[in-house]
């Protein structure tokens, strides 16, 4: 062996011990960038000695070869040996404050929930598929005729009055015009023209009116309409199945009141009022001192609303019914003010 051979191998043992030494004393990422510039880049003694291999006589050339390529993968795999060590390390002091103290209270979990309108009208419409009814929706944009004229109320009715419509397109001729749907009735004429009887549905949704808003009027509310038709329905099935109603979602022990009242689309008509729940029936402001609050409209469909939906009124009869929800939750919990319920400000949300 020549003697710049030895000499070269001599120098690759002396880099290979003082890059291990060096290494070994490195706690600092930026040094380990350092440390591989020093050792392993481009102008490293190690770079530079594997690349005067040329000069070197073949079998000597092969051997100086072979430990200088043997050097650089033990310095590369002591680097990465490194650098995992330090990243552990890292990792080690970044979690040491961080320990789980079993003692401390919980964070609390923020849980969704119904907003307390839908809670009300699931409860009401599960009352009533207790008693045989289904569930049924529609379009929040009707048209005239099935908000207005299939339910008796032609043009220039003064009924047109009890609904302040908001209108989607300007005055059209004949029923042609598009709204907001003032209350759910439609939804069952659509019913009427598809279903033969017997029927017996509720139609929960959104309604619409055009109104200054104040705490009992907003112009976007919910209703839940009920109608039934089938032979021989009377008025005694239809305060049967109000009272029954009443009963589940107010109480047995509620009082309730049932008497006459006018709407447009039965004959006749009726209105159904409980005791109050803020004062027991002695009179306050709630129930404008009277001891009573209205809940519900009802009444025997009338014979040309179910004539207009392809319904015989000699063979079949149908009682309806119609509630404000908000009105429910109102009473039960005495909040005064209608627009609390979409105001979105959770903290009147979250209680319910
Ligand atoms: C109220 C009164 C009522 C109806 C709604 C109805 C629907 C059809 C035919 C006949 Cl398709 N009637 N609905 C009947 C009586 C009263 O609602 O004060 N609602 C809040």
């Amino acid at each position: 062996m020549t003697l710049p051979t030895k000499a070269v191998l001599q120098q690759l043992e002396q880099i290979q011990k003082q890059a291990s030494e060096e290494l070994e004393k490195i706690n600092d990422p930026k040094e380990l960038q350092l440390w591989k510039v020093r050792y392993l880049g481009r102008k490293s003694r190690l770079t530079q000695v594997l690349r005067s291999l040329a000069t070197l006589p073949l079998e000597e050339r092969r051997k100086v070869g072979v430990r200088g390529n043997e050097v650089k993968n033990i310095l590369e795999s002591s680097l990465a040996e490194r650098e995992k060590i330090l990243e552990e390390a890292r990792i080690a002091s970044s979690l040491k404050y961080k320990k789980l103290d079993v003692t401390l209270p919980g964070q609390p979990l923020s849980v969704g929930r119904l907003h307390p309108i839908t809670q009300t009208l699931e409860e009401i419409c599960d009352i009533f598929k207790g008693m045989g009814f289904q569930v049924i929706e529609g379009p929040d944009v009707e048209w005239d005729y099935y908000n207005f004229e299939a339910l008796n109320i032609p043009q220039e009715h003064p009924a047109r009055d009890m609904f302040a419509t908001l209108w989607v397109d300007a005055e059209v001729e004949g029923g042609k015009a598009r709204l907001l749907r003032t209350h759910t009735s439609p939804v069952q004429i659509r019913l009427m023209e598809k279903k033969r009887p017997p029927i017996r549905v509720v139609v929960p949704g959104r309604c619409y009116r055009y109104e200054a808003t104040d705490a009992t009027h907003e112009s976007m509310f919910y209703q839940v309409e009920g109608l039934a038709i089938d032979k021989n329905i009377t008025m005694a099935d239809l305060k049967g199945t109000l009272f029954e109603f009443c009963r589940c979602l107010f109480g047995e022990e509620r009082k309730i009141r049932f008497r006459c009242d006018y709407f447009p689309f039965v004959e006749p008509g009726a209105e159904v009022a409980i005791e109050c729940l803020a004062c027991h029936g002695a009179g306050c402001r709630v129930c404008g001192y009277t001891g009573w609050v209205e809940i519900l409209g009802a009444g025997m469909v009338h014979p040309d609303v179910l004539r207009r939906g392809g319904i015989d009124p000699k063979a079949y009869s149908g009682f309806a019914f119609g509630m404000g929800v908000e009105r429910m939750p109102m009473l039960r919990y005495g909040i005064d003010d209608i627009r609390l319920f979409y105001g979105n400000d959770l903290r009147f949300l979250k209680q319910f």
